[in-house]
């Protein structure tokens, strides 16, 4: 495998003199990235389920960020899947340039890459990071550290931490989590600013819910979506071909918890024998296999989002909510049921969206809702530039500060690029692309074939349109895109890895 883009974007970190003093009132900035949670399952957003949130308050505490900040509407990972998504976080670089693509056989993030804590420090930061770390090989660059080894796990969580610790917790891993951030914010250097990162776990697969949420939602229906049974007729051969799909491949036992050893967690008692009673079976089948996939994914969210109001409330008590920028994000989206899916990695828009909240008291003019191009790459310069601080020429990203102060650079980009490089739990061919405002287009490499979207005429991506005639030009136009992309971003074949050999570990990802 080569890193490029290595050798050019090393932090000379010695020539980027180091601001001398902080300049007063520096912001604090609570950065809180959670895993997989889709714009659909977010109020403020005014997506597919953001109703039935508001209606069963599901949301309420990330839906008060947006009311009193910001949140970007149109706001993509690159590669929409959790290792890669992070890599991109923490480096400004897309993955070819950090060497993070896939979640198998992931090499380490060079030690001499500048990351975002390197140029916090720099600004005279004090930086924590808690939670799921999810790159296994790379040595966090945060002051302080305590992560979930690998994908950590829901209930009695261990942590390996900056000291070489293991520390060994009882508990819900969301509420763990908080409580680690609440007692670290209590305890803090207070002489410093600080950047504070939680990284939960939720609302990740196996969607397992806090036993105080377990029977909650018991009552109420969530709204399938219009393509719970799409039949991929007029997509691209890869739809058909996945294996992410609700009906064939959510495991009755691990997924949905009836049956196997989750029959007899009291927890999931009603399902097991609801399931018993009635015995649904084919179409009927899948939409229960939804439901419970669906109150399971929010119950995790609502613990998410109580753990926001937790950390909010805590900066109030401390006195720093109006000097501490508040962040909210995933490392992707997800499929809630959308063409019959659960899980990422698409191009396509309910896994590259990214949710992307910010309250910044004082900067962001409440309720305000971003519409210019964002990417996960823009996060690193986007801190550090919060922070006053400074970073190395060469990332892939930019600051997001101007447009959070209201002033879009005349520049801004208008198209994110897309590079999902494959492994194998799930199926999904690789692919990259690029995604405007109006259109996606795709390009299955292994498979030498393409597909392109109107979102306007067809929002749900169901009618891939790139052999009809009427779009040659702006098939054209994208393809021109798409290697101006490219060669921007210095991606080419030659870095895409060989297919992994290795089987991933289902739910893994
Ligand atoms: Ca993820």
């Amino acid at each position: 495998m080569k890193f490029p883009l290595v050798l050019s974007i090393i932090v000379t970190a010695a020539s980027l003199s180091a601001r001398a003093e902080t300049t007063p009132k520096k912001p604090n900035i609570v950065f809180i990235l959670s895993d997989d949670h889709s714009l659909q399952t977010i109020g403020a957003y005014g997506a597919r389920l953001s109703e039935f949130c508001k209606q069963n308050n599901i949301t309420p505490n990330i839906d008060k960020l947006a009311e009193q900040g910001g949140l970007f509407v149109n706001s993509f990972c690159g590669n929409s899947i959790c290792s890669p998504s992070r890599a991109a976080i923490f480096t400004g670089l897309h993955g070819h340039a950090n060497g993070v693509m896939s979640i198998i056989g992931q090499p380490a993030i060079p030690k001499e890459m500048w990351s975002y804590p390197l140029g916090l420090r720099e600004a005279g930061y004090q930086t924590f990071l808690l939670g799921k770390w999810h790159l296994e090989k790379t040595t966090p660059t945060f002051d302080e550290w305590m992560i979930l080894p690998g994908q950590g796990i829901y209930f009695n969580p261990s942590f390996n931490n900056s000291k070489g610790e293991k520390i060994q917790t009882q508990g819900y891993v969301t509420d763990v989590i908080t409580d680690m951030a609440l007692e670290w914010l209590r305890n803090r250097d207070t002489s410093k600013p600080f950047f504070l990162a939680i990284h939960h776990k939720a609302p990740h697969r196996p969607w397992e819910p806090s036993p105080k949420y377990a029977t909650w939602l018991d009552d109420v229906k969530v709204p399938e979506p219009e393509t719970l049974f799409d039949d991929y007729a007029d997509q691209a051969s890869p739809a058909r071909e996945q294996k992410m799909s609700i009906e064939k491949d959510m495991t009755m036992a691990g997924d949905v918890k009836v049956g196997g050893k989750n029959g007899k967690n009291p927890n999931y008692a009603a399902r097991n024998a609801d399931f018993e009673k009635n015995k649904p079976e084919g179409r009927e089948l899948t939409q229960w296999k939804y439901q419970q996939y669906m109150k399971d994914y929010l119950r995790c969210v609502k613990s998410v989002d109580d753990s926001v109001g937790r950390i909010v409330e805590e900066l109030k008590k401390l006195g720093l909510e109006d000097n501490t920028i508040v962040i909210y994000s995933s490392d992707q989206g997800f499929f809630n049921g959308e063409h019959g899916w659960f899980d990422k990695r698409w191009i396509y828009d309910e896994s590259i969206h990214m949710p992307f909240i910010v309250r910044w008291p004082g900067v962001v003019k409440p309720d305000t809702r971003f519409t210019p191009f964002i990417q996960n790459i823009d996060y690193a310069e986007t801190f550090v530039d919060m922070a006053g601080g400074k970073v190395p020429e060469g990332l892939h990203g930019h600051s997001l500060v101007p447009i959070l102060r209201g002033k879009t650079p005349d520049d801004w980009r208008k198209s994110v690029y897309y590079h999902y490089y494959g492994e194998n739990s799930h199926h999904v061919a690789k692919h990259y692309g690029v995604r405007t405002d109006r259109y996606t287009l795709a390009f299955f490499y292994d498979k030498n074939e393409w597909e392109l979207f109107d979102n306007q005429k067809d929002p749900l991506q169901l009618h891939n349109v790139y052999a009809d005639p009427a779009y040659a030009k702006t098939v054209e136009e994208l393809k021109a895109e798409l290697t101006r992309l490219r060669a921007l971003y210095k991606d080419s074949d030659a870095i895409v890895p060989a297919n992994e050999k290795k089987q991933a570990t289902p739910g893994a990802e």
